[in-house]
């Protein structure tokens, strides 16, 4: 049983070109794994903190604080330590930062060091990490859940934050819900991602692509948006609302200025009612079956109209509405916000705390749904994740980057070398 000998982190960069951390531990046995951290950019107000330097490097945006934070006191704090103990170790370190939002050591720091103790575990003892995740949440929860491939969500048309086009709803996203396979999944997602990309030539539109792979071009409306993803699902042979459905994270925060919606790109401010009134037009004339952050995030009231109104027919996520953090999301469950939660580790800064949100979500019957952020890197850590938790959902980006396809990479070669875990329907 190997102890921790040393954990060492440098600054990287991630698939904006900006600064994150990226950690290795090494254990007394000569073992090593490594992790690096996301970024968003859409982020939640409540998010645990990123640490970022300031001054003149990077434009401010350096990470050297939370990799010295990980070198000088994490190291030394965790020497010895069996990377089994993941609870234990985030609790540690949970301690150490001493603050709610981690703004002292740095969610990133922390989160870092949390993700390569699993990675370290898992090699150690020579299980797949997705394998010693479900292991970690029955020692975590006393629960059981069954490992399953999420279905992918996959967003192939980028607005907001993430794109300099005009369009006001940041992810267009597909939902290959008719596949019967996971290998299925993403062969029908680059067919009509390939066509959607035809389409826009076509048009004489940018095939331009966003933070998340997913194509910028600047459009008339929200609506077009979706009418030409519609197009595309068509001529890939495919039908909408049979094989393929469709998927909106709104991000709304970013377009409300306290009392209205503004929709820049159509020239439209709805007060709350009128734009749950908007979106409930999408969802009858379309077939969207998801949509995240459809209010903004403190809009409670605007959240209960909108889930009223289609909270039966459609699954309402929570994403900077509940930042992955259980007390805030307790809350919400209890005025009855939403139905679905958006998990994203970085949010709320270690595993622990990762599946203890997950975990109150499975007992109050709200889906979860893992998700990288618009800064990503290599690591596929949300993969396993995915699937260990049998969370049933993954959203992380277009068919088309390596940063977002390394993840559906790494989903492809679990699904290939674990004939008993099934694409979740
Ligand atoms: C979101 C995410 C990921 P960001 O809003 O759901 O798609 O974006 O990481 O910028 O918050
Ligand atoms: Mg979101």
């Amino acid at each position: 049983m190997a102890l921790i000998q040393s954990v060492k982190a440098i600054q990287v960069l991630d698939s904006r070109g900006l600064p994150t951390v990226s950690c290795k531990i090494t254990l007394d046995n000569g073992i090593t794994a490594s992790s690096t951290v996301p970024s968003g950019a859409s982020t939640g107000t409540k998010e645990a903190l990123e640490l970022r330097d300031g001054g003149d490097f990077y434009k401010g945006k350096g990470v050297e604080k939370a990799v010295n934070n990980i070198n000088t006191l994490i190291n030394p704090l965790l020497e010895k330590l069996d990377p089994r103990d993941q609870q234990l170790i985030d609790q540690k370190l949970i301690d150490l930062d001493g603050t709610k939002d981690k703004s002292n050591i740095g969610a990133n720091a922390i989160l870092a060091v949390s993700l390569a103790v699993s990675h370290a575990a898992a090699k150690d003892n020579n299980v797949s990490l997705h394998e010693h995740f479900l292991e970690i949440y029955h020692n975590i929860t006393g629960q059981k859940v069954n490992p399953s491939l999420p279905m992918p969500m996959l967003n192939i048309l980028n607005g907001g934050e993430h794109a300099d086009n005009n369009i006001d709803i940041q992810e267009f996203m597909i939902i290959p819900k008719g596949a019967n396979t996971f290998k299925e999944a993403m062969r029908w997602s680059s067919e009509i991602y390939w066509n959607l990309k035809s389409i826009l030539k076509e048009k004489k539109l940018s095939t331009g692509v966003g933070d998340e792979g997913g194509f910028a071009p600047n459009l008339q409306s929200n609506e077009e948006a979706i009418k030409l993803i519609i197009e595309a699902i068509n001529a890939s042979n495919l039908i909408p609302g049979e094989d393929v459905f469709i998927a909106l994270d709104c991000a709304a925060s970013e377009f409300y200025d306290g009392t209205k919606y503004n929709l820049a790109g159509e020239n439209k401010s709805l007060d709350s009612t009128a734009f749950a009134n908007y979106l409930e037009e999408l969802v009858d004339k379309y077939p969207i079956i998801s949509i995240e952050d459809g209010m903004d995030e403190n809009d409670n009231e605007g959240w209960k109209i909108l889930t009223e109104k289609i909270g039966s027919r459609c699954q309402l996520v929570g994403d900077d509405l509940f930042v992955t953090n259980k007390t805030i999301f307790q809350e919400g469950i209890n005025n009855n916000l939403a139905n679905s939660i958006l998990i994203k580790f970085n949010q709320i800064g270690s595993i622990t705390e990762t599946i203890e949100t997950i975990q109150i979500a499975n007992k109050h019957s709200y889906k979860s749904i893992i998700s990288h952020r618009s800064g990503e890197t290599e690591d596929t850590t949300i993969s396993d994740l995915a699937v260990g938790l049998g969370a049933g959902q993954i959203k992380t980006g277009a068919p088309c980057r390596s940063d977002r396809v390394a993840k559906y990479n790494r989903l492809l070669w679990i699904e290939e070398e674990s004939p008993n875990i099934n694409l979740s329907q």
